[in-house]
């Protein structure tokens, strides 16, 4: 894996580990029947294949009338808006590379059609169409800080609706332990899909008592705008009390289920990236100390301290009690 751009504060790339070690762990975990819930999240033909790529991203966006919506006071920011092109231009999103600077190649990534499934343990399967889907959510804006795994870190203005709306529009059963995302799967607009050592899509989970609480929201705009393509458009989770993989952008599909899902970065790299991936500056990385984190802020970057709970304790640390024994945050 490549670092195009090695800047001062950038860390070592995760995908350090040998592909050697992707594959074995791959077909291992099939091995075990533990791939389940991935099999179980395969895309539905024909979501995306009708979809063409823009490559100037110029597409008229039928939900840019929706923007800006109400802001939600009453979840506080301790510190400054990011500046917006930061946000914008320096980026995780592998599909389309395993370096920062893909927010030019993500313009790539077709948005039209796009609908989203909700299945397993639901009342009644769902493929609903993104731009009827956010026409029935209640749409609010929230400032949220995003800590990435490798020490950056940024505050920005997302706007969508809790994820507990969507669970009610979902309608999960009583027996549904999990929510599992899954983002889109194309190799024809997504060069790191090709990367096959990888174990595409990528896939990521909550606890149902996790999607619940009142901060795990879906953003569909940044900055008072539909969310840039790089950001995950049209829809990416924002759980700020947890690291940034569990993320997920560009989402085509949730999953309830009974099984706890294995992520695609606990699928590299179990020892490394966990399931539950709360930020706590005392529990470092296997390769660098959490205690502080990489700030970009409107006159540079800037180190500050890491928070536990990225300092959303106070709505999210009840979720773990009794669960004292399990790896929480990493
Ligand atoms: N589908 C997908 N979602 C993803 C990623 C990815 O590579 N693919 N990277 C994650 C990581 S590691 C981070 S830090 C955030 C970055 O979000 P941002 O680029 O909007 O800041 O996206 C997360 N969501
Ligand atoms: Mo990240």
């Amino acid at each position: 894996m490549l670092i195009r751009k090695r800047r001062d504060w950038d860390l070592p790339d995760k995908a350090a580990t040998p592909e050697s070690i992707f594959l074995n762990r791959r077909s291992i975990v099939k091995g075990l029947g533990l791939g389940v819930a991935l099999a179980g999240v395969a895309p539905v033909a024909g979501v995306l294949s009708g979809a063409r790529a823009d490559d100037d991203g110029a597409e008229a966006d039928p939900t840019a009338g929706l923007y800006p919506v109400p802001r939600n006071d009453g979840i506080a920011l301790d510190r400054p808006i990011s500046p917006e092109d930061v946000a914008t231009t320096y980026n995780n999103f592998y599909e389309f590379g395993s370096h920062k600077e893909i927010s030019s190649l993500a313009q790539k990534l077709p948005l039209r059609p796009w609908t989203v499934t909700f299945d397993g343990l639901v009342e009644k399967e769902q493929v609903v169409d993104f731009d009827d889907l956010i026409r029935k959510m209640p749409l609010e804006e929230r400032l949220y800080r995003h800590r990435c795994v490798e020490r950056w870190a940024i505050a920005v203005p997302y706007s969508g609706f809790p994820l507990r709306a969507l669970l009610d529009f979902a309608r999960p059963l009583g027996s549904a332990k999990y929510v599992v995302m899954q983002t889109f799967e194309d190799t024809g607009f997504a060069p790191g899909q090709r990367q096959f050592w990888y174990p595409w899509p990528y896939v990521e989970g909550l606890t149902m008592a996790e999607a619940a609480n009142e901060l795990a929201f879906i953003a569909t705009g940044y900055y008072g705008k539909p969310i840039p393509k790089q950001n995950g458009a049209p829809l990416r989770l924002a759980v700020p009390w947890k690291y940034g993989f569990k993320h997920i952008k560009s989402i085509v599909r949730f999953t309830f289920s009974e099984e706890r899902p294995v992520s695609f970065w606990e699928e590299i790299a179990s020892n490394e990236y966990g399931f539950w991936a709360n930020v706590n500056p005392e529990v470092p990385h296997r390769r660098w100390s959490q205690a502080e984190e990489h700030f970009f802020g409107p006159d540079g970057k800037e180190w500050r301290p890491t928070q536990p709970y990225n300092g959303y304790g106070e709505y999210v640390a009840g979720l773990y009690k009794g669960r004292e024994n399990e790896a929480l945050f990493m």
